[in-house]
């Protein structure tokens, strides 16, 4: 271990950039006879990773890294220090979404996919991307009247919820009402909430594949019961001949800045 001037020394920077390194949990610390100290692994880590963000021109891909670090550690309070410091460097709470979690996410799925990670890391880096998630959910109300109520669900079968959430907080954050059944939503349950609250639309997310009767159900049972616009959308569905035959209305697109465009242009906003 050692101490925080050293550090300094090490990677070339003024003593107050070390400390800010570590009171924003970008180099783990801990405090010995009150002076912090830090392991010289962790030092090399991060000078690993400045390089390539310095590579690559971005400070996103580090803060990227670091989200993926702390989700695989289920650090909620490491992963919401990352997504406050990204925020308060000018990044929207929709770029947390989109340019944080979901990248670490996409690749904690590649890693369980080559046999590197359990389902178990999977699931403890799920809670803390949905407490992350759940934190920034205020951030995307967004006040005065309303332009017209949406309708999201994960159809059934189907677990993952956290695109869901995403696509949902995003349209929040543009004024429209959402109704978020969440994930493994029954059709009943879609067609019950259609009839009762009228919508602009209705948005049926499938991220794996195997959902195809479960698409085809709910998309019939809505559409037997209202004129609302249908589209069917997420990871599942990459192109407009896939969302064509699961039924949508056509595709709005993979990621939840290309859905929230959609609904708006049905609003003729
Ligand atoms: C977290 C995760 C889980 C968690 C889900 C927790 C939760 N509460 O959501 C758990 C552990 C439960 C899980 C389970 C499973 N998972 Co999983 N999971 C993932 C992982 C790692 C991240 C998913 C995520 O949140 N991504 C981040 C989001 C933001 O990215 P996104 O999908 O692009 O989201 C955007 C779009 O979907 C769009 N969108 C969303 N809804 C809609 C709706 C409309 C209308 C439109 C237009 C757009 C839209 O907006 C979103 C935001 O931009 C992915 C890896 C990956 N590549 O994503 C694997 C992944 C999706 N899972 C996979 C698999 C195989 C499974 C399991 C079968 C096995 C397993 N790993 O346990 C089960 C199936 C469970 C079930 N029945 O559904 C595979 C799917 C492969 C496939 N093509 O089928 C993946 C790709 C991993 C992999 N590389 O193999 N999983």
């Amino acid at each position: 271990m050692i101490g925080l001037n050293d550090a300094a020394d090490r990677l070339g920077v003024h003593y107050m950039t070390v400390y800010r390194y570590v009171r924003t949990g970008r180099l783990p610390a801990v405090k010995i006879a009150g002076e912090w100290q830090v392991d010289e692994a962790d030092l090399d880590r991060l000078r690993q990773r400045e390089a390539v963000a310095r590579v690559q021109g971005s400070r996103r891909s580090w803060a990227t890294s670091r989200m993926l670090d702390r989700l695989l550690a289920g650090d909620e309070v490491g992963a919401w220090t990352v997504a406050e410091s990204a925020l308060a460097s000018g990044a929207q709470p929709a770029d947390i979404h989109l340019e944080l979690l979901a990248p670490a996410l996409q690749a904690i799925g590649e890693q369980w996919q080559a046999g590197d990670l359990d389902v178990g890391d999977e699931h403890k880096a799920s809670v803390v991307a949905q407490r992350v998630i759940s934190r920034l959910g205020p951030r995307f109300n967004r006040r005065g009247r309303k332009r017209g109520l949406v309708i999201l669900g994960a159809v059934a079968g189907e677990r993952h919820e956290i695109p869901v959430a995403m696509v949902a907080d995003q349209l929040r954050g543009e004024g429209f009402e959402v109704a978020d059944l969440g994930a493994d939503t029954p059709a009943a349950s879609f067609v019950a909430a259609a009839k009762r609250l009228e919508p602009l639309c209705v948005l049926v997310s499938v991220t794996g594949t195997g959902h195809e009767a479960a698409v085809a159900e709910a998309v019939s049972s809505v559409r037997a019961e209202t004129d609302a616009a249908l589209f069917v959308g997420g990871a599942a569905v990459p192109d407009e001949k896939t969302a064509v035959a699961l039924g949508s209305d056509r595709w709005t697109g993979v990621d939840a800045r290309q859905v929230v465009a959609a609904v708006e242009e049905l609003r003729g906003a």
